[in-house]
């Protein structure tokens, strides 16, 4: 990435990115209409990446490091995600609640070990006017602490569990390391599940079951791939029993991404916090936990994965807007004519479910709002001139591809309808044809080193043995990071007898992906 966030006054110049300088990996903006991205996806990511997100209107640099305004075009898609995640979990009988942001210092550090590498990223409140507060206060950084006192009040018997919960809320982590809007930021946006169950069984399937969800999110909604898998004992979340992962992965950067995650929390926290049941046979027995959680993250993956150089490029599913209805009038030609019909195309659009506008303004050309439309990644543009107008069709044109289609008025509908599920259906195609070229399997150290050299994804036979994860990861450090186990995925290929860890040369256990991460 490219470092970009430390300075206001840098990014907000940056932003604007209308004049061309001799930067590294700079292009020649559109002179006409001054749209445009100064840098190349492909040349200079960082900076690319710095400026989709501010010219694409998703986000707003801050006076705080680490610190974005979302602004409506990305909350929107925010939104969709909810209703969806929110209606699915409704359905498991999930409740949604609300805890508060602050924690007092004794409930943050019950559970010790958990919380100790994480302390250095707590943000705590010390003042309050010019008067010390007695004693400080910390900003929830995730909420275990926060909620299990009270599971433990409120479970008694078996028959109040399961208990599954779960809250729509923000939370802070002060990194330190490089942050990027909606991949690494200090606040951040999720939904954390917690839940506690009577049996291990009925804990183990809703671990599934949510990342199912995941899943969904990414592939159905982002037109992202994932891989579903299992983190290693030195990644999963220390607090719990095991973690399991959506993995994505940027071609661009040669990273894999942590999508969301699901976690098993076994009985630890149940032990901390003594969250315990009279069961059927009138026991005293300790619950089984999990809790899952996906943030605004999943909002950087898709701009990182199906961005281009001329901004944004939405998914139809996601998109706040899926169809930009633009009148193209000429000089002498009917211009009520052809407002009336870009109004008429959006209402039977709109009648039909569709989200889709018209912009009218007068004073930006055409050609002006096809690249500001364009930067902001909308699925498909309608143009009506007046040859449309005389033929009864309108132009459609597509973000993703920019290929062309003339249709009949008469069929508006049913091919709006018909293109945007090719566009959503072909963004994950071509996204997964690009990260599928990027995963190599190897066998031994040396290719292993090769294809981490060429930003690869790299599936690897592994002894499953956390001190050989640690020697990897100090035998890869370097200027670009570490290189670190992504997941065992649940789909193992096949792994013969006698394989050998391509690291350590003892025998393999399991095929794991490996590489660089975010
Ligand atoms: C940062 C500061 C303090 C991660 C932290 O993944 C504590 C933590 O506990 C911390 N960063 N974590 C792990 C969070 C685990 C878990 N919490 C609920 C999730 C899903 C949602």
């Amino acid at each position: 990435m490219g470092g970009k966030d430390a300075m206001i006054s840098k990014d907000a110049k940056s932003s604007n990115a209308a004049t061309s300088s001799g930067a590294k990996g700079k292009k020649e903006v559109k002179k006409e209409t001054g749209l445009g991205l100064s840098y190349k996806k492909d040349d200079n990511f960082g900076e690319w990446y710095s400026e989709v997100v501010v010219n694409g209107e998703m986000i707003e640099y801050y006076d705080i490091s680490g610190c974005y305004i979302l602004r409506p075009w990305a909350v929107s898609i925010w939104e969709i995600m909810h209703n969806f995640f929110d209606a699915e979990i409704k359905k498991m009988n999930i409740k949604n609640c609300y805890f508060p942001l602050f924690v007092s210092s004794t409930v943050l550090q019950k559970e010790k070990d958990h919380i100790e590498g994480f302390a250095p990223e707590v943000a705590w409140v010390t003042k309050s006017g010019e008067s010390e507060l007695e004693v400080p206060i910390a900003i929830r950084p995730t909420s275990e602490t926060v909620m299990y006192p009270y599971f433990s009040k409120w479970i008694r018997g078996h028959r109040d569990l399961p208990l599954r919960l779960n809250q729509w809320c923000n939370v802070v982590r002060w990194e330190f390391s490089n942050p990027t809007p909606f991949i690494r930021s200090r606040e951040f946006l999720w939904q954390e599940g917690h839940t506690a169950f009577a049996t291990k069984e009925e804990a183990d399937g809703e671990v599934l079951d949510i990342l199912e969800l995941y899943r969904r999110i990414y592939e159905e909604f982002l037109a992202v791939p994932v891989i579903k898998g299992k983190k290693s004992e030195h990644e999963k979340f220390a607090g719990g029993l095991y973690t399991t992962t959506v993995e994505a992965f940027v071609p661009n950067t040669g990273r894999g991404v942590q999508g969301a995650t699901s976690h098993c929390l076994g009985q630890n926290f149940a032990k901390m916090f003594e969250i315990n049941f009279e069961n059927e046979k009138g026991e005293r027995a300790m619950v089984w936990q999990n809790s899952w959680a996906y943030t605004t993250r999943t909002i950087g993956v898709m701009i990182m994965v199906h961005g281009d150089d001329k901004g944004l490029v939405l998914p139809p599913k996601v998109a706040s807007l899926q169809v930009i209805v633009v009148p193209v009038p000429y000089k002498d030609a009917d211009t009520k004519g052809i407002f009336d019909a870009c109004a008429s195309t959006v209402k039977s659009l709109n009648e039909a479910g569709f989200r889709a506008e018209a912009d009218y303004r007068d004073n930006y050309s055409p050609g002006w709002k096809y690249s500001h439309w364009e930067m902001k990644g909308v699925p498909l543009r309608i143009e009506i001139g007046p040859k449309d107008l005389a033929n009864n069709t309108v132009r459609a044109v597509r973000r993703d591809n920019s290929s062309k289609n003339d249709i009949p008025m008469a069929d508006l509908v049913e091919q709006v309808k018909v293109m945007l599920d090719n566009i959503q259906q072909s963004l994950f195609d071509a996204a997964k044809q690009r990260r599928d070229t990027c995963i190599q399997t190897v066998y031994t150290w040396e290719e292993f080193a090769e294809a981490l050299s060429k930003k690869k994804m790299i599936l690897a036979p592994w002894c499953d043995e956390e001190e050989v994860e640690k020697d990897v990861k100090t035998r890869t450090k370097g200027e670009m990071g570490a290189a670190k186990s992504l997941c065992s995925p649940f789909e193992q290929p096949a792994l013969p007898e006698g394989t050998l860890c391509f690291a350590s040369g003892k025998p393999a256990k399991k095929w794991t992906y490996w590489g660089r991460s975010y």
